[in-house]
């Protein structure tokens, strides 16, 4: 009895210590410039965010935010790949001006950036998680980064430098890192964290509690998903990135384990060197898990259409898995904010490198300028500005993230950035577009072959030149949401094509890009 009391007068005592230090903290907050998490997943389709309503998943944390924020249906990228997108992000400047064209470019980290402008405007800052720009991060005062792509089970980290092997699952992994740097941190400033997730990157390893998560759903198939492309040009139809023909068995498909050695070549290679990063109780709790649909989808002997479909069934699953796990980790970051008095006075921005097809056209991957892999989630809560759900389709770029960020800063903007702040229609204040008009340029024509391209969108239309091989495409996407039907050709549309080049023509004038060197109409 007296040691029951004893432990309920602990308890009582304890929730009143965390009520006293909560109190401190927000009264300490009250009057700092506002702190700003930048949370980044890696190939996170807004199809798989639910308060996109798509209705395949649940990310009720994700949500939350949305809830109490701002949610943009017509957010895009400038380039739709991982590093130079990180770029953009950082320097507020397109690929050709920042120097990051491709996933094989080196980031030339002695530029400006908003994380420098921020660390020099008194804020305390950190990066955590995948990172991708290969050079050392600058301007932060703490970094724990992924080597490259990361890996989804025991992976490397760099911190500050050092580089070690970390047990665990990465997209946990990340939060854990971020909850220790917000704990040490020098909580006399206001603080800009960069939180980047690797997941749902491929190759879509799932962590082990949802194994089992999806196993009986059936996603719905796409309406484009057999896509023939017929009326497009030749750069829809050379791409690699077919979920029907162009995913590994083991790699991607996980319908191997351990593999022969003679087997070990490619992405078979790939897949083995990934799958012995599981401790062997890991891979036998693996194994478990995915055994018996191995043996079904090897007794079913599948084939042509069904076997496009069981492919894309599998993928959905794995992809929306760790999907599951980006939530879990959003909400346990929250959860942090709340309970130490940060979450009044922290704005959160989430968004993805670029978006991501989960089967339309048949495709997985990005690159494409259509509008799956141009455009990618974005929502922002600013707790006082942003108080209730507010969805917008005002076009903005990630071209305007660093300005935006600094802006939020109350820091001032330099001149030759390229993008624009936002935060007038954060505040309710401007209503329409941010751009009228947007300008793309993709470079990376290796892996996937898609061919490059520059292209620019407005409201209504969406014009894509195909440089190397000097195609084009237009899209009236009022009429074709799919961008199934090309109308570059079309006689009643020679007026819009006219009108589009020009634009294009403008836009590149604007932001100064001189590649390619011509352009035939
Ligand atoms: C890897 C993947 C590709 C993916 C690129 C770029 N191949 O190379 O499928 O398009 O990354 O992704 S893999 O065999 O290594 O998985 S990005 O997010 O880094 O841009
Ligand atoms: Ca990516």
């Amino acid at each position: 009895m007296r040691n029951q009391f004893r432990n309920l007068f602990m308890a009582v005592a304890i929730i009143l210590i965390n009520m006293v230090v909560v109190q401190q903290a927000v009264a300490q907050e009250k009057g700092k410039k506002p702190n700003i998490i930048y949370i980044m997943s890696d190939d996170h389709a807004y199809q798989a965010i639910s308060a996109y309503g798509y209705g395949l998943n649940q990310t009720p944390n994700i949500d939350k935010l949305a809830d109490q924020g701002v949610l943009f249906n017509r957010a895009f990228v400038t380039n739709s790949i991982c590093g130079p997108s990180r770029a953009v992000m950082l320097t507020g400047k397109h690929s050709h001006i920042n120097g990051f064209k491709d996933n094989h470019s080196t980031f030339d980290g002695n530029q400006q950036t908003v994380a420098k402008l921020l660390h020099d405007g008194g804020y305390t800052t950190a990066v955590i998680g995948k990172w991708h720009l290969i050079s050392e991060p600058q301007g932060f005062d703490y970094w724990n980064i992924v080597p490259g792509q990361g890996e989804y089970y025991n992976p490397d980290f760099i911190e500050n430098g050092v580089k070690k092997r970390v047990p665990g699952y990465i997209t946990n992994l990340t939060t854990d890192f971020a909850i220790n740097w917000l704990d040490k941190r020098d909580k006399d400033k206001p603080f800009f964290l960069i939180y980047q997730q690797k997941a749902p990157h491929r190759n879509w390893m799932p962590e082990e509690k949802y194994y089992h998560l999806f196993d009986s759903t059936e996603f719905p198939v796409p309406a484009n998903y057999f896509d023939g492309y017929q009326t497009r040009t030749k750069a829809a139809q050379a791409q690699e990135m077919e979920i029907a023909t162009d995913m590994h068995y083991a790699y991607d498909l996980k319908l191997a384990f351990d593999l022969p050695k003679d087997k070990q070549t490619g992405l078979a290679a790939g897949w083995q060197g990934i799958y012995n990063r599981l401790t062997p109780e890991e891979k036998k709790k693996w194994e478990a898990a995915y055994g018996p649909s191995i043996e079904a989808f090897n007794k079913a002997n599948l084939s042509g259409k069904d076997l496009a479909i069981w492919k894309y069934q599998r993928y959905m699953k794995d992809y929306l898995r760790c999907v599951q796990s980006v939530d879990d980790n959003v909400g346990r970051l929250m959860d942090y904010l709340k309970a130490n008095g940060l979450d009044q006075n922290t704005i959160i921005i989430y968004t993805s490198d670029q978006g991501f097809y989960l089967g339309e056209h048949g495709w997985f991957d990005k690159r494409f300028m259509y509008e799956e892999s141009f455009r990618t989630p974005l929502i922002v809560k600013w707790p006082g500005v942003t108080n209730k759900k507010v969805t917008t389709s005002s076009m903005v770029q990630n071209l305007d993230f660093a300005e935006t960020i600094l802006d939020m800063a109350g820091l001032p903007i330099p001149a030759d950035m390229q993008g624009k702040s936002f935060v007038p229609l954060l505040k309710g204040k401007q209503k329409g577009n941010v751009h009228d008009a947007l300008y793309y340029h993709f470079y990376e024509n290796q892996e996937h072959k898609v061919a490059k391209h520059i292209g620019v969108r407005t409201d209504r239309y969406k014009l894509i030149y195909f440089y190397e091989n000097n195609e084009w495409e237009l899209y009236d996407l009022q009429k074709d949401k799919g961008e199934m039907n090309n109308v570059y050709n079309d006689p009643s549309y020679s007026k819009v094509k006219t009108m589009m080049q020009k634009k294009l023509e403008e836009l590149r004038k604007q932001y100064k890009d001189s590649e390619p060197a011509v352009v035939n109409k």
